[in-house]
């Protein structure tokens, strides 16, 4: 953990008591606790805790956090993270909470789950994973899932090395690229499955839709990534996963791809995270 981060937990845990210990207006509770404004007190506690210090005052069912001299347990920084992820590590989500938890230095169990045995819709698995579905993430007693969501919760919990971008637009077209790459192109993906760019699966010529998809993700791409760098933001963020793996299912398969977004591609194959994670791909029977 940083110091600042450290700092920050700590701050928090005392607010927490305070709030639910003495009747001190906010305002008194925050300088009390070190925080520059009661609304600096207030954005932590939003991003941390999913709600305002007042409302953690008056709410029985806010979630606790643990803190060793209130439970005995870890903090939440630093309990024990688990990820379950598909065992032919085909899963684009998957890889993007793999590459996030190793981009942050963060140690990690890694379970496997065989999609082709139907291993998400076991009693089992239900009761772990809400949505039932991989990536689900295991940290401490908590579990999460929905790549985006979990990404979002690592920053939170661990802020560096961050996985998007801090200014308010730049985080709001990060989420929008997000959303779009898991909810868009669906001929393309169809087409080109992730089982190409990983196992080298082969297909028939693209469609006239997944051309279209095509030169549409060619045009997003084109349009957030600025000349001559080699990420969208000013830092590397998930986005340039999200984008290099759509990229990647046409580039690994032989379809034309820009030069320039090839490259692109290309760099985000180099990083060491995303090299891990192909290296448990080859682990697989094609
Ligand atoms: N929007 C989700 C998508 C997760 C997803 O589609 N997972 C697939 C594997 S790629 C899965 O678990 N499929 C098995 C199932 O739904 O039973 C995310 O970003 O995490």
């Amino acid at each position: 953990m940083t110091p600042h981060a450290y700092v920050m937990e700590r701050r928090l845990q005392r607010a927490r008591q305070l709030l639910r210990t003495s009747r001190q207006p906010l305002a008194w509770v925050a300088a009390e606790c070190g925080f520059a404004h009661q609304s600096h007190m207030g954005s932590v506690f939003q991003r941390v805790l999913g709600m305002p210090p007042s409302r953690y005052r008056t709410d029985s069912t806010a979630p606790p956090i643990s803190h060793p001299a209130d439970k005995g347990s870890p903090s939440v920084s630093d309990q024990a993270f688990a990820l379950y992820v598909d065992s032919r590590f085909t899963s684009p989500w998957a890889m993007s909470v793999f590459v996030a938890l190793t981009e942050k230095g963060l140690p990690f169990t890694l379970h496997t789950v065989d999609l082709d045995a139907n291993e998400t819709k076991t009693p089992a698995f239900a009761k772990l994973s809400l949505t039932r579905r991989v990536p689900t993430l295991v940290h401490g007693d908590f579990v999460l899932t929905e790549s985006s969501a979990i990404g979002e919760y690592l920053d939170a919990v661990h802020p560096a090395p961050a996985l998007y971008p801090n200014g308010l637009r730049e985080r709001a077209v990060a989420r929008q690229l997000q959303a779009w790459v898991r909810s868009d192109s669906q001929a393309l993906r169809g087409e080109r499955s992730t089982e190409v760019v990983f196992h080298g699966a082969r297909g028939e010529p693209l469609s006239p839709d997944a051309q279209a998809a095509a030169r549409k993700l060619f045009d997003v791409v084109e349009a957030v990534l600025p000349a001559g760098a080699d990420q969208v933001f000013a830092d590397w963020s998930l986005v340039d996963l999200d984008l290099a793996v759509m990229l990647q299912r046409l580039k690994k398969h032989g379809d034309e791809v820009p030069a320039r977004l090839a490259a692109y591609a290309d760099a985000q194959w180099g990083r060491a995270s995303v090299q891990t994670w192909l290296s448990h791909a080859a682990t697989v029977k094609a």
